[in-house]
């Protein structure tokens, strides 16, 4: 009898702890879990500390209650606390646990019992990741008993700040690398395309506030065992030859007296000289021998190539970087296309070519070709097999660091463990992490906000909001409720997470306005089957108010920045519905009912997302984020492939005076009475009675004409601009984007 009740109970406390549904993130390699071990009060002293890693002593100081440190295990003065045995293989400390630690470099080995705690890593960062772990658990309700042996899948794994837009700030990237640490993360490739001295200006030293900020960032990401890899994209007016190589070694030079210790070199998005694979070969050899092997501490170079996925490749390429290039460098790719998830046949395809492992540079969450949508969904479709084929694996996010944090967990679980990956529990554990006191708000959101829409790069993501219902009147009406309250839910949060709102606000917005609007919508149709006009207008009349509150939401709408962002949320499934159907109900209303018709709108062409085309060339906002009087856009005859925005005029029915606005898509910039940019909303806000076109069309060609008081005037096209002052001519081609 007794016997069963130990048994029993024991179960039952197994069971507790799988009932627990948290554990460690990135799900450990191996892990047993028994009872609950002790509370999550519990204080410690630590056993070790003088030769264990420092960062991981740091970690549990900052993180837990530690009353002091001891070199004996069962420390009397410490009767009331545990000991944590701590360090790494080889240490005195550790000896004990010497053959439990995995061989595995950053691997460690974590064991809990009731009374003690044990955190003996391979090396450095395995103590740190052990430390992590047990930082982690302590975190949650119940501390169980357990004994963990963990290693990572992938040996780089992290993150590529390789987006064109808006660069990360300082406190971004600082926030960036305490996540990185506590996920294990151990790489973070500093790339930023408009940073002048990575690109335009890379000959240039950094100026030494810039270079003070970048000694900061290297020291914080060391202290959470991340590599700090600064590159330089010289390939845009690289002169094959010693004197450019040499230019590029001296900024080299000045990063490692910074602190850096690895280093990449981008070729990407460059045509003809610079993206030449022999010189690119014969530039990172010069390097590696008169830079790298200068010093002992330097790592093997990374090098992004000129053609990085395999649509991009032709001729002999790749097969010169893979046999003229030192084998030690390693060469990023981004999959069959410019932007794609891996599997292993493009692995196998890859290295082949390159005659190495590949270092993959995952186009996600990064959103710099698709500004209006933020990429809040799950991480899917990487093979879970390729953990021995690449070299590295780090993701290009969002300009939006917060935001790409739900995206980044998924990849910090991934190249951890690849074989126990799973992208919906990983994305579930994101939500709870990132937004503990707002989760099941937050997931709302994040649901709303997964599609990219069509874009010339053709990743779409599935599964956008999927709570939302329309077969009843109730389910609507329960569906754009959800939004309304998760936004507000959301926004009531703002507090606890300051970064994190500080980046969505724009899009919360926008969907508790998304829901307001359903609602009003809902009203309508109701309105019109108990034959209530009255009730219809009002409602379609608050429906617009709504509307056009909605259009003028702006992200990162401050002077300078590169790219600002009109919010669309759920692009893909509500968003459509929601205007197609008051479309459907004002065209039924206006057959069957006479009160208030002078309300709505009378549309000639439908709000979205244009090309405006004089005999085929493209009309382009040349100097996006310019914010200087006067700056207009121009013609231009090749399509813009680096920033499809800047040719990209979104067009919208001002509701108030019935006739249309035209922004640009890049930056958010309207076009004015003469047909120019102004500066930005504060000094000269957006105002309809001024800044507002009539469109008229006719064989199939449109003419664009200044209304309100701004004169009468005509678009004409004069050289390779607009001016205003022209007669009615019908040259001007508006074509749909997609
Ligand atoms: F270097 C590469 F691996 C890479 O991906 N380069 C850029 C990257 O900085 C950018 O964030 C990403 C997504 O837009 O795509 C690459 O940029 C492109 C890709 C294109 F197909 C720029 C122009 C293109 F036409």
């Amino acid at each position: 009898m007794k016997k069963l009740f130990t048994t029993l109970f024991a179960s039952m406390a197994i069971f507790a702890a799988v009932g627990q549904n948290v554990t460690i993130s990135p799900l450990p390699q191996k892990a047993t879990w028994g009872a609950e071990a002790f509370s999550n009060d519990t204080k410690f002293y630590v056993v070790g500390s003088t030769e264990a890693d420092a960062d991981a002593i740091h970690l549990l100081a900052e993180k837990l209650e530690i009353i002091g440190v001891s070199n004996k295990v069962n420390a009397r003065k410490f009767f009331m606390a545990r000991p944590i045995i701590i360090g790494e293989a080889g240490d005195k400390a550790v000896a004990k646990y010497q053959k439990s630690i995995p061989a595995a470099s950053e691997g460690y080995y974590l064991e809990v019992t009731p009374d003690k705690v044990v955190i003996a890593g391979r090396d450095n960062s395995g103590t740190f990741y052990g430390a992590q772990s047990f930082v982690q658990m302590m975190s949650q309700p119940k501390v169980m008993q357990c004994q963990v042996e963990d290693y990572p899948s992938v040996e780089c794994r992290g993150v590529i700040e390789g987006f064109y837009g808006n660069p990360w700030s300082h406190s971004d990237r600082l926030r960036q690398f305490d996540f990185y640490g506590q996920y294990k993360m151990n790489t973070y490739v500093y790339g930023p395309k408009d940073d002048p001295y990575h690109r335009a200006r890379w000959r240039v030293p950094y100026p030494e506030k810039e270079a003070k900020q970048l000694k900061e960032l290297v020291d914080a990401a060391h202290k959470n065992k991340v590599k700090f890899v600064w590159a330089i994209h010289p390939a845009g007016d690289i002169k094959w030859g010693l004197e450019d190589y040499g230019n590029v070694v001296n900024k080299l030079n000045a990063m490692y007296d910074l602190g850096v210790r690895t280093f990449a070199i981008f070729f990407d998005d460059v045509w003809g000289e610079g993206a030449r694979g022999d010189k690119q070969a014969e530039m990172l050899n010069y390097l590696t021998d008169e830079f790298v092997r200068k010093h002992d501490d330097v790592e093997p170079l990374i090098m992004c190539p000129s053609q990085y996925n395999k649509n991009w490749s032709n001729g002999d390429y790749l097969n010169t970087l893979g046999t003229k290039m030192y084998p030690e460098v390693r060469i990023m790719w981004t999959g069959n296309s410019v932007v794609d998830m891996i599997e292993e046949n493009d692995m196998q395809w890859i290295n082949d070519q390159i005659k190495r492992k590949a270092f993959i540079w995952l186009n996600y969450p990064v959103n710099d070709y698709c500004q209006s949508r933020l990429l809040m969904g799950k991480t899917y479709g990487n093979g879970l097999n390729i953990n021995d084929m690449v070299s590295g694996f780090c993701s290009n996010p969002m300009e939006y660091a917060e935001a790409s944090k739900v995206s980044l967990y998924s990849i910090a679980d991934y190249t951890w463990n690849m074989p126990s990956y799973d992208a919906v529990s990983s994305w579930e554990r994101a939500l709870g992490a990132l937004m503990p006191t707002c989760a099941e708000a937050f997931r709302v959101f994040c649901e709303n906000n997964v599609d990219l829409g069509p874009t010339g790069h053709g990743l779409r993501r599935e599964g956008e909001s999927p709570n939302f219902k329309t077969d009843s009147k109730e389910a609507l009406t329960e569906s754009f409720k959800q939004l309304v309250s998760a936004a507000e839910q959301v926004l009531g949060d703002e507090k606890n997470h300051p970064e994190m709102l500080a980046e969505i606000k724009p899009w919360v917005e926008s969907m508790r306005l998304l829901g307001e609007r359903g609602l009003a919508y809902v009203q309508m149709a109701e309105a019109m089957k108990n034959n209530k006009p009255e009730t219809f207008i009002e409602q379609y009349l608050l429906q617009s108010k709504l509307e056009q509150e909605q259009k003028a939401i702006i992200s990162r709408n401050y002077e300078g920045s590169i790219v600002k962002a009109k919010p669309v949320v759920s692009g893909d499934v509500i968003t459509p519905w929601l205007n197609e159907n008051i479309v459907g109900l004002i065209k039924t209303y206006r057959k069957n009912f006479t009160y208030g018709l002078e309300h709505l709108p009378v549309q000639v062409i439908e709000d979205g997302e244009y090309f405006i085309k004089v005999n085929g060339e493209y009309l382009t906002n040349a100097n996006a984020g310019a914010d200087r009087v006067g700056d207009y856009p121009v013609f231009q005859t090749e399509r813009d492939v680096i920033n499809p925005q800047r040719q990209q005029w979104v067009i919208e029915q001002n509701i108030k005076t019935g006739r249309y606005k035209i922004t640009n898509k890049q930056d958010g910039r309207y076009l004015n009475e003469k047909a120019t940019f102004w500066v930005n909303k504060n000094r000269n806000p957006y105002d309809a009675d001024w800044h507002t076109y009539i469109l008229v069309k006719k064989d199939g060609k449109w003419s664009i004409q200044n209304a309100g008081r701004g004169g009468k005037g005509f678009w004409k096209r004069d050289g390779n601009r607009i001016t205003t002052n022209g007669p009615d001519d019908f040259v001007f081609e508006i074509e749909k984007v997609n």
